[in-house]
């Protein structure tokens, strides 16, 4: 099958909510060695993005919004567990992150392929969940010592977790010592300016890429 055919029946699984078929695609993608982060961008969350859309305009309904979410998740671990395989090979780059979504939010997928393309990039990765309380957030720091902390949003009313989470930080002492990255469907550039973070991206690729200049700015600031 074409690789365009193939990314185009996982794009309608995720919209038609079809968990069957999402888990076949996704594993007929494996076999034929479609390029994942491609099938994962134009497939999976050109699909679920398209039902956020219907959701939001009260098109369809919670029940329909949470099969597209389970039809998402298991293609979207079959490609996650293919990545840390193919990943394993992956020299480390020095790097660490501690990344979760914050408190009162459950989102949980695209911040699980932040996530995973970090771990594909060779950072030491501590997912910390959903619904992760500030004060959760502040002992990974103190006990991990990240060179990141990725904090992901996607409900407008749960983004003012992310100031207080950089607060706390700045409360504990700890503001300096880690880079913050923030991110999820509710923020932006000017947000994430507004609440003092280091960095915003709007997708994984991205944020990964802009993780690395930060750990190549980090280390250039203990070298010099
Ligand atoms: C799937 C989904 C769900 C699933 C979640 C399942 C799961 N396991 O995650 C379920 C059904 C449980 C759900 C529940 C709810 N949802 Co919902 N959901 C969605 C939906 C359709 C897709 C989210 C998603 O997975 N997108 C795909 C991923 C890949 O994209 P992403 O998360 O944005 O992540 C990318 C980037 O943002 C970035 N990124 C993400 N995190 C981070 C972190 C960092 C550090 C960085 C740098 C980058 C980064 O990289 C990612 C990959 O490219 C969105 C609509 C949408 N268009 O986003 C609504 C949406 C987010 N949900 C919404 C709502 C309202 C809810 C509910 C309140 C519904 C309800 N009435 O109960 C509950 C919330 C419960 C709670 N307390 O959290 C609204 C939020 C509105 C708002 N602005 O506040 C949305 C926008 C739908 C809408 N149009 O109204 N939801």
């Amino acid at each position: 099958m074409q690789t365009s055919d193939l990314i185009n029946n996982l794009e309608h699984s995720i919209i038609e909510g079809d968990v069957d078929n999402a888990e076949k695609w996704a594993l007929q993608a494996l076999d034929e060695k479609a390029d994942i982060p491609q099938a994962i961008n134009n497939g999976l969350i050109k699909g679920i993005k398209q039902v956020g859309d219907a959701f939001g305009n009260g098109e369809i309904f919670l029940p329909d919004l949470i099969l597209s979410s389970e039809a998402m998740k298991i293609a979207s671990d079959i490609f996650e567990n293919e990545l840390r395989k193919t990943g394993q090979n992956i020299q480390t780059s020095g790097g660490k992150i501690v990344i979760g979504t914050v408190k009162g939010d459950i989102h949980d997928i695209g911040k699980t392929l932040v996530s995973t393309l970090f771990k594909g990039a060779g950072f030491t990765v501590i997912d910390l969940g959903v619904d992760v309380p500030t004060d959760d957030f502040i002992a990974a720091v103190r006990r991990h010592q990240p060179h990141i902390l990725g904090l992901s949003s996607l409900l407008t009313t749960s983004a003012i977790e992310q100031k207080n989470v950089i607060d706390a930080l700045d409360h504990a002492g700890l503001r300096s010592q880690v880079k913050i990255m923030v991110g999820g469907g509710a923020i932006t550039e000017q947000w994430s300016q507004e609440i003092g973070a280091d960095a915003y991206s709007g997708d994984a690729r991205e944020a990964v890429d802009c993780g690395c200049r930060l750990l190549d700015s980090l280390q250039g600031e203990y070298h010099a």
